[in-house]
């Protein structure tokens, strides 16, 4: 064989690497492994969309059912999907899943196979359909609908039967067929084993991977709704997976590929995997309560404006969709501290991405470098990346440094707590960091599996959520009107000015999660300037969970700061009770 001259093979690299790619000869627009279908890609232009939990457990203050609770129990006063549908559509979300079946079995459909449904309950005189509200709610409202349904049903007598199998699809197909089109199937994985079972009240064990002969359900929703997208949590291969975790968060490195077949651990569902040889991306769902389903006690628990930006970031920004869960209350609404919240997480987004600051500077690509020159010195705290993804996924890795003051620094995923973040991209990643002011950003891709095609490079200033009025509350014993700014700050302020005295602290009874060991108090009148008033420990309060009182000089003050220097547990500030006395 004759041997190339060297400056040949020089050029022919060096002309290679210049277009971002291995070699001269690959097209850079051919695909580079497995590219998504029609569907998901439809889906993950979808980018938020809600869960809505409603079932019995609404009103029996579970988070799953035992298949046994009497139909009686259903009779919302003023169940109104309207109002779901337009919270949600407030909220920003593109469409909503809901719970058709949960565990306990219960149907809010009526569905012609089971007796343990809507269709013998006392609402409506039986005459109700959930189902079809909701679907009709979502059309009203231009959202997209879609269900979830149940493999594990707790008070089926056949359940663990091959005739439940049968019954299963026989509702399944009831739903893909009455109630117009449908965006994702959604099936869950969790099966406990014990249940009613139609009365035998026993333990029944079925093995995932084979009972529910999911290929021919799959064919089954392909032939019904050949536009919809199948969700699944391992086991068979659906278009989506689950993302390992209920908490809202994805791997900061994100592949949306999967291996075609075999067992997925959780480090497969969390990160995917980069050889993987089919697409099926994540999806990160989590509620906006700590539960699934409405629960009373947790009105004060709603997150945080700022917890569900962090959601945000970890999901949208991390190549995923955010699957997020409003529960319905007993009364057949949203509660309107959900509701609030919502529409204020769907307002702070609008804010943080209303100006694409790399839209007023001179942004050049080389090779796999592309450099933006702001105008002037220009303040921001967030870079976003898109690669075009119906050309497969292909960032490994980049970087990304800022020049401030005559030097270029490397600016890291401040979300991230191990390594700088800075790996896949996909369809979309959010990069936080502290504001930086700077004349120029450098973006340099530094390994890819195929030359890297993005189609978005843009730069943000993000306001800081001083204002973070949400996860606000009204103590009802002493009025006290409280926020947090940030899960481990808490705000108290009047309307009037105060001269204050002291300061009374109870942590959360049942939990050490979120009690506060380590204090700072502060006092302002005026929103900008703060007065330490004291710092100090709780003693011993994780063992005795007792008031706390904190005494000083008095202060004035019409907004009085907790910050919580230490918790004992969690990463967020949490209380039994607060009282504060004044002169
Ligand atoms: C879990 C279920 O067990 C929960 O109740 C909830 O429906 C959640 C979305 O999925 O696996």
């Amino acid at each position: 064989m004759k041997r190339l001259p060297t400056i040949v093979i020089l050029w022919f690299l060096m002309a290679g690497f210049a277009n971002g790619q291995g070699s001269a000869s690959v097209d850079k627009w051919a695909p580079c492994g497995p590219v998504p279908s029609e569907n998901q890609l439809r889906w993950q232009e979808m980018e938020m969309y809600a869960f809505i939990h409603y079932s019995m457990n609404t009103y029996t203050d579970e988070e799953w059912g035992f298949g046994n609770e009497p139909l009686e129990l259903f009779n919302p006063s003023d169940l109104d999907c309207r109002q779901w549908a337009r919270v949600c559509k407030q909220a920003g979300m593109k469409g909503i899943i809901f719970t058709a079946k949960h565990h306990c079995g219960f149907c809010m459909w009526p569905s012609k196979y089971t007796e343990y449904s809507v269709k013998n309950t006392p609402w409506k005189d039986g005459n109700g359909d959930v189902v079809r509200e909701l679907a009709d709610a979502c059309r009203e409202e231009g959202l997209k609908f879609a269900v979830y349904l149940s493999p594990w049903d707790r008070n089926h007598k056949d359940y663990g039967k091959p005739e439940y199998v049968t019954y299963f699809r026989n509702q399944l197909r009831e739903l893909l067929t009455q109630y117009g089109d449908i965006f994702e199937v959604w099936f869950d994985g969790a099966n406990g084993g014990d249940g009613w079972y139609g009365g035998a009240n026993e333990t029944r064990r079925i093995d995932g991977k084979t009972y529910y002969q999911w290929a021919e359900t799959f064919r089954m929703i392909r032939e019904l709704q050949p536009n919809a997208v199948i969700w699944n949590d391992g086991g068979d291969r659906g278009d989506l997976r689950w993302v390992g975790t209920e908490a809202g968060n994805v791997g900061e490195t994100n592949w949306s590929l999967m291996p075609g077949k075999g067992d997925t651990p959780w480090h497969m569902l969390h990160y995917g995997v980069e050889d993987g040889d089919v697409w099926c991306a994540g999806e990160t769902n989590t509620s906006i309560r700590p539960g699934w389903f409405y629960h009373e006690t947790e009105n004060e628990h709603v997150k945080s404006l700022s917890k569900l930006m962090d959601t945000y970031y970890k999901s949208v920004g991390r190549n995923s969709c955010l699957l997020l869960n409003f529960p319905i209350a007993p009364n057949g609404r949203i509660h309107p501290t959900d509701s609030l919240r919502g529409i204020a997480f769907k307002k702070m987004i609008d804010e943080v991405f209303k100006n694409d600051l790399a839209r007023k500077a001179k942004i050049k690509t080389q090779g796999n470098e592309t450099l933006v020159t702001f105008k002037k010195p220009t303040a921001f705290n967030r870079f976003v990346a898109e690669e075009d993804i119906r050309y497969g996924q292909r960032v490994k890795k980049f970087s990304l440094e800022a020049f401030v003051d005559g030097k270029w620094i490397s600016l890291k995923d401040a979300l991230v707590d191990n390594g700088d973040g800075l790996t896949t991209i996909g369809h979309r990643r959010i990069i936080c960091f502290p504001t930086v002011t700077a004349t120029k950003l450098r973006f340099t891709i530094l390994d890819a599996k195929c030359a890297p095609i993005i189609k978005r490079t843009s730069v943000y200033l993000a306001p800081g959520l001083t204002a973070d009025i949400p996860d606000s509350g009204e103590k009802r014993s002493s009025n006290l009107h409280y926020f947090f700014s940030n899960p481990k700050q808490m705000m108290i302020n009047w309307d009037a000015e105060q001269t204050i005295t002291s300061f009374r602290y109870l942590p959360p009874q049942n939990t050490r999660e979120g009690t506060v060991t380590h204090y700072t108090l502060w006092a302002s009148t005026d929103w900008s300037n703060w007065t330490k008033v004291a710092s100090g420990e709780f003693s011993n309060i994780v063992n005795n969970p007792i008031w706390q009182t904190i005494k000083f000089q008095p202060v004035k003050a019409k907004i009085l700061r907790l910050d919580a220097d230490r918790l004992a547990s969690g990463e967020r500030m949490a209380f039994g009770d607060i009282e504060i006395e004044t002169k």
